[in-house]
Order: structure tokens, then C-alpha cells, then sequence
């Protein structure tokens, strides 16, 4: 759920400050991570797609091919209040964007649009938080 959704976005968005040196995501582009769901964020900055992976490879959510790793992230989501309703889902969306841009072979712009694709999906299944529902739990992490 959306909920749901906001408790993960809220604790790994946290992250975001570690990886910005590495990534070369600056601020102009995205200030706070919880704006990635915002309706006038657009995800298509390559260094975004670099810090996504710098991120997910905090929490070990991705395999050596940084393809995300099933059982972690599975585990990971699990983690939060309720997490076992958004898990599997979570992993399937995922996973069914990745295969549609496996060909690309550039690590950060592969993630980005495998992120973009998410974000199109989690909206259409109804599971995407507005960001004031991440804001609200921030402080909890
Ligand atoms: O193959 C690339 C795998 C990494 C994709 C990460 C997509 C995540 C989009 C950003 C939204 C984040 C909200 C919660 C993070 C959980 C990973």
C-alpha cells in the first residue's frame, strides 16, 4: 500500500546525503529524496539511476549485475509496519521493469529507467505515497 510505500521511501531516502558525492546528484536536480514521488519530478537524470544503486547497495538490495536482489529486498520491505503487504509486490513491479530495459548496458542509466517505470507502475497499482504521507513518518527514522 501507499502507506507502506512511505515508511520505505522515508527510511531509505536517508541514504540520499551518503551518495551524493559519489552519484554527482545535486541538489537542483533533487533536493530531498521523498520529491521522487512528487507529480512534477521527472526521473531521468543518470545520476540519479548512479545514486539509486549507491543507495540500494547500503541495505545490500542488489545483486552483483545491480539487478535487485529478490530475497533482501523482500526482506527489507518486510521490515516495516505492514511491510508483508507491499513486499511481493514490490519485488514484481521491479523485476518486470528491469526486464524491459535489460538491454541497456550502462549501470546508472539502466537504473533510472528501471526507477521511472516503477514509479509509472506503483501509481497505476495504486501503491505510490504523496510525499506529505512520507514527510508525516520521516521523523520515525
Ligand atoms: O535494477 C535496478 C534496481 C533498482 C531500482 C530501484 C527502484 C526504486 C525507485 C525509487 C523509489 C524508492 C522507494 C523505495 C526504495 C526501495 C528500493
Amino acid at each position: 500500500t501507499a502507506e507502506v510505500m512511505s515508511h520505505v521511501t522515508a527510511h531509505f531516502g536517508k541514504a540520499l546525503e551518503e551518495c551524493r558525492t559519489e552519484s554527482g546528484l545535486s541538489p537542483e536536480i533533487l533536493e530531498e529524496f521523498q520529491h521522487f514521488w512528487s507529480e512534477d519530478f521527472e526521473v531521468v537524470h543518470r545520476e540519479l539511476g548512479c545514486a539509486l544503486i549507491c543507495m540500494s547497495n547500503k541495505f545490500s538490495l542488489l545483486q552483483d549485475d545491480t539487478r535487485i536482489h529478490h530475497v533482501n529486498m523482500h526482506d527489507y520491505v518486510k521490515g516495516f509496519p505492514n511491510g508483508e503487504v507491499l513486499s511481493e509486490k514490490m519485488v514484481k513491479l521491479i523485476h518486470n521493469c528491469e526486464k524491459q530495459f535489460d538491454d541497456i548496458t550502462d549501470d546508472c542509466q539502466r537504473t533510472v529507467k528501471v526507477a521511472a517505470c516503477f514509479k509509472v507502475d506503483a501509481k497505476k497499482e495504486g501503491i505510490a505515497p504523496e510525499v506529505a504521507m512520507i514527510e508525516a513518518v520521516m521523523e520515525r527514522y
